[in-house]
């Protein structure tokens, strides 16, 4: 059985073997299997609000957020990652994610808000009905990749716990459990990793709360079991293993600029313009295609403009 992506590569090629074979069993009992198998790779191109067929989503649709690029091969984005508890080797958390247990997972949503609670992960999936971003995802190291992510936007959350007046910054932070990420403290960072977004940035429809990718769920090594993407910032913003969120009146300290002060700004918005001390960051290698990638211009905000309202009046050499 051949499924041909947009690319016209075999599913088969671009797919991790797992996620390969369970979307074989799912078309196998579909009733309507050939013609599942005939239209899934159009969806490619449909147009948002479109049902995508997934075999662990039921409720995914195409969103209007999505950029027109083809997407990186997902045996890429699956084995080259930055994800420091579980090394700081771009191929170790392929290897040492593995049996990261998930199950069960929540969010705790706190702070200043009218209504904290938690959120089971299925309360986190039944909320609105989930949409497929392709988003472009840059890496402060000069690489990017695009990655069709599923999840909604965080504003739909936050909404539910109703930030007060007071509430001006929102800061985010990841699982830690030294036990099962040991190679955590050899890296020198100050676990857990914490992030933090202004409330405007957080509640910008880009912001995406994200539950999977490649139409399946987020595999242990890209965030599982939910994550942040913050499609115009540096992927360092775009946290992942996402267990509390908390509403804060005053800029929340981040976990790179504590262990490099001052190269790690705290609005790391996408800037050509504005090199890192160690990194120029006018051009990106976009992985995929040839060995080394393609290289490409770096585009302001990543190439999102819908945002830059909200840094109308900025200067962003100075708030970088
Ligand atoms: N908890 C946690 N989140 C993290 C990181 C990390 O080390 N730990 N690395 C960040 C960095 S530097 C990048 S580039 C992206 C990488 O996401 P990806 O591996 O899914 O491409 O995750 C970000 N989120
Ligand atoms: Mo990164």
């Amino acid at each position: 059985m051949l499924i041909k992506t947009k690319a016209g590569i075999p599913y088969s090629e671009v797919t991790p073997k797992s996620v390969y074979i369970n979307r074989r069993r799912f078309l196998a009992t579909a009733a309507a299997g050939a013609a599942v198998i005939a239209t899934k790779p159009l969806t490619m191109w449909l147009e948002p609000g479109t049902v995508v067929a997934s075999s662990k989503f039921e409720n995914l649709v195409k969103s209007q957020y999505s950029s027109a690029e083809t997407p990186t091969p997902s045996r890429i984005v699956t084995t080259f990652n930055n994800f420091w508890e579980f090394g700081d080797q771009k191929g170790d958390p392929f290897k040492n994610a593995v049996k990261f247990r998930t199950s069960p997972w929540s969010i705790s949503v706190e702070g200043e808000v009218v209504k904290p609670r938690s959120f089971t992960m299925d309360e986190i999936l039944q909320l609105v009905p989930l949409e497929e971003r392709i988003y472009r995802h840059r890496c402060v190291e000069g690489w990017s990749i695009v990655v069709p992510w599923i999840g909604y936007s965080f504003n739909v959350l936050a909404k539910l716990v109703q930030p007060t007046s007071k509430a001006r910054y929102v800061t985010f932070q990841s699982y830690y459990d030294p036990k099962q990420m040991p190679l955590a403290r050899r890296t020198g960072l100050d676990f857990p990793y914490v992030e933090g977004l202004r409330l405007d940035e957080a509640m910008h429809p880009l912001a995406l709360l994200c539950v999977g990718m490649y139409e399946d769920v987020l595999p242990n090594q890209d965030g599982a079991l939910v994550r942040m993407v913050i499609p115009w910032k540096y992927g360092y913003k775009s946290i992942k293993s996402l267990v509390k969120v908390r509403f804060v009146g005053e800029q929340p300290p981040t976990i790179w600029d504590m262990a490099n002060p001052g190269e790690y700004g705290f609005y790391s918005n996408v800037n050509p313009q504005v090199p890192n001390p160690r990194y120029s960051q006018a051009t990106e290698r976009r992985l995929g295609g040839s060995l080394f990638g393609n290289r490409i211009n770096t585009q302001m905000f990543n190439g999102y403009d819908q945002v830059a309202g909200l840094y109308a009046g900025m200067d962003l050499h100075r708030y970088y």
